[in-house]
């Protein structure tokens, strides 16, 4: 005896087959969106330069505490007309600076910013910048938001901690 409430559905089957690869893209999208690693930005600051000086540098750790790799693209303030990433090299015993360009940070990992090395190139100022100022610069990443950090005007590097 056939009870017509229990014969094979197969358009419902379907659908629900459908649902269930609907949803299971949503979750992938969803898990995409965090495949980005999470930028933090340590011992931010920018060195004293005399007034009206049109180039300064600005050191910084940039930590990667997301579980994925992260791609640092550049960064920009509005305190300054141009800032670009650049690292210090001896090429032939002369000390040149280089673009950066894009640079990945692994997943938990610290990439340092430091005088002699990598560099934050933050060029005309807008205005005057004293010791102890704090200076807003965004780093851009290729995925997710990237990050804010203020930067502090200093005469030193900041004490180790
Ligand atoms: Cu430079």
């Amino acid at each position: 005896m056939i009870c017509g409430y229990h014969m094979p559905n197969p358009i419902g089957t379907n659908m629900r087959i459908l649902r269930t690869i609907g949803l299971l893209l949503a979750i992938a999208t969803a898990a995409n969106a965090t495949a980005a690693g999470r930028l933090v930005v340590e011992r931010a600051w920018i060195r004293t330069a005399p007034p009206r000086t049109m180039m300064l540098a600005g050191y910084a750790i940039l930590r990667n505490t997301g579980d994925a790799p992260l791609a640092v693209t550049g960064a920009q303030s509005a305190d300054f007309g141009d800032v670009s990433l650049h690292r210090s090299a001896a090429e032939n015993g002369v000390e040149r600076m280089l673009p950066l360009g894009r640079f990945d940070i692994a997943p938990g990992a610290g990439v340092e910013f430091a005088p002699g090395g990598r560099h934050f190139m933050l060029m005309q100022p807008v205005r005057a910048l004293h010791v102890g100022d704090k200076v807003k610069i965004h780093i851009d990443t290729e995925a997710g938001e990237g990050a804010t950090a203020e930067f502090t005007l200093r005469d030193e590097p900041p004490d180790v901690h």
